[in-house]
């Protein structure tokens, strides 16, 4: 059996109706370049999403491991470059907490490269048709710290998987009422994941 590919997307946060990167994420085929796509739908709440996706990596023993998050007013898909290891929440999760510079994991690195070719996941979903360039922050909030967790499993649990994070805009039903917003239909965003998982998985 292939080793698997785990990719996650996350609740609603931040009063909107839905988060444009699960509705991404679940209209991924089950299935990619032979090997299953398991799709872990992650709670925007420090601590318990990490704690999801790294247990899952102990389970699953994935090739790749590639997170979705929606970062409302991107204007395409951005394979993030790197995740430090600090959170700092310009609003509350979804449990209420609202972290002010701790760190994610204590005496952890300071930050960690996302594992994937994040160069060839963007050129992947361009070539697919879907703009795309890589982002060299994932910001401080719940994203960041999934994609710290994410990358420090492996790191700590020996896991030789490629890993790292993609955020997502809008999808256009989130910008109606705000059309100066830049959106992305979730048909194509998915479209450019499926590009970006191929590409991980051969370049
Ligand atoms: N985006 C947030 C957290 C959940 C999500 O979809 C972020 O960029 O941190």
């Amino acid at each position: 059996m292939e080793r698997p590919i785990i990719v996650t997307g996350f609740e609603p946060f931040g009063g909107e109706k839905s988060n444009a990167s699960w509705e991404a994420v679940r209209l991924l085929p089950d299935e990619v370049c032979g090997r299953e796509v398991i799709k872990l739908k992650l709670p925007v709440v420090f601590g318990a999403s990490g704690d999801m996706v790294a247990g899952a990596m102990r389970e699953a023993a994935p090739a790749v491991v590639v997170s979705v998050g929606e970062a409302g007013g991107r204007t395409c898909l951005t394979p993030e470059r790197v995740a430090v290891n600090r959170m700092d929440a310009r609003i509350p999760d979804n449990d209420g907490a609202r972290p002010q510079g701790e760190p994610i994991v204590c005496g952890g690195p300071d930050a960690y490269l996302a594992t994937l070719p994040v160069a060839d996941l963007a050129s992947a979903s361009c070539a697919a048709g879907v703009p795309a360039k890589v982002s060299d922050t994932a910001g401080l909030y719940v994203c960041n710290q999934v994609m710290y967790r994410v990358l420090h499993e492996a790191d700590v649990c020996g896991i030789e998987a490629r890993c790292g994070f993609v955020h997502v805009p809008y999808t256009p039903a989130q910008t109606v009422s705000r059309p100066d917003v830049a959106c992305l239909p979730s048909d194509l965003a998915s479209a450019g994941l499926a590009a970006m998982i191929e590409a991980a998985l051969v370049s």
